[in-house]
């Protein structure tokens, strides 16, 4: 029996094969994390979806922003980039299945055995990983109706915006935490966050890519004040690559970039880490 989570897969299924060859992963036994980002940008988004769901309750993943993006265009919003870029979805025969199976991909998953949590981006500092589940379980009652999911993502797609809207206001608030979960990567200590517009455009970044040690905005993961027994396990990240602390495992080592998909071990206490090589199907 293993536990492996792997890396935001962008539609790389023949990857995703190899990989699971390399691990020599048991459906029987083994059990599959996939920490979302699972379709679009690469070359077979549908092999990912299907041979996942098939997995049923041997795989689990979370909803990255790719999957929130393909709930909005499958719940009958009009979206440009879901109409350019999610053609995939013209025409298949299981379009409803897999539109009620990406609804159901919670956005926080934790396993109290292993200790662990898995996220697709992060969360701000200032919540606790409870905060985070409080919202993940408000975001998975809409989602489980079609046309509470079709009022809640009407454009615009929610955006991270910079503070967290009032709890009295719930609409608003739960729109930042589905933006917070599946997008963070820079905020400060107080977990106002910067946008990836905002991070091209304010100089924030130094010559390596990474924000000088004297700037308020850091990577959402060393910001936190971790407690002893936490651990999450993470996505989104690619130009980051590789990120692995003793409590944040980011896994998005950038598959659909011509760089690697990654699958990590997490009932292992030194969680090994497996790769494959991927093919160059954009230029990051
Ligand atoms: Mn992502």
């Amino acid at each position: 029996m293993a536990v492996y989570a792997i890396g935001d897969l962008h539609g790389c299924f023949e990857e995703l094969k190899a990989l699971l060859r390399k691990i020599a992963f048991n459906p029987k036994n083994d059990k599959l994390w996939f920490v979302g980002d699972l379709l679009s940008r690469g070359p077979d988004s549908l092999g990912c979806l299907r041979f996942i769901r098939n997995l049923g309750d041997r795989a689990v993943a979370t909803m990255g922003n790719h999957e929130v993006r393909a709930i909005l265009g499958l719940s009958g919003n009009y979206d440009k980039d879901f109409s350019a870029y999610m053609t995939f979805f013209n025409d298949i025969p299981d379009r409803d299945e897999l539109y009620k199976w990406l609804r159901s991909l919670p956005l926080v998953h934790q396993d109290p055995e292993l200790g662990i949590t898995m996220i697709h981006a992060g969360l701000p500092p200032n919540w606790t990983i409870a905060d985070a589940v409080v919202r993940s379980n408000k975001l998975a009652k809409i989602f489980a109706d079609h046309e509470q999911t079709k009022k809640f993502l009407a454009h615009p797609l929610p955006k991270p915006t910079n503070n967290e809207p009032d709890h009295d206001d719930e609409i608003p608030w739960l729109k930042f935490a589905l933006a917070t979960l599946t997008r963070i990567r820079y905020c400060t200590k107080d977990g106002v966050l910067i946008s990836p517009k905002e991070v091209r455009t304010s100089g924030l970044l130094d010559k390596t890519g990474h924000p000088p040690k004297d700037s308020p905005y850091q990577a959402w993961h060393q910001h936190r004040s971790w407690q002893p027994n936490e651990k999450i396990v993470y996505g989104h990240w690619a130009m980051a690559g590789l990120t692995i602390g003793h409590h944040s495992l980011g896994i998005d080592s950038g598959a659909v970039y011509g760089g690697k998909l990654t699958a990590i071990q997490l009932d292992h206490p030194e969680h090994p880490i497996t790769q494959v090589d991927s093919g160059t199907y954009l230029v990051m």
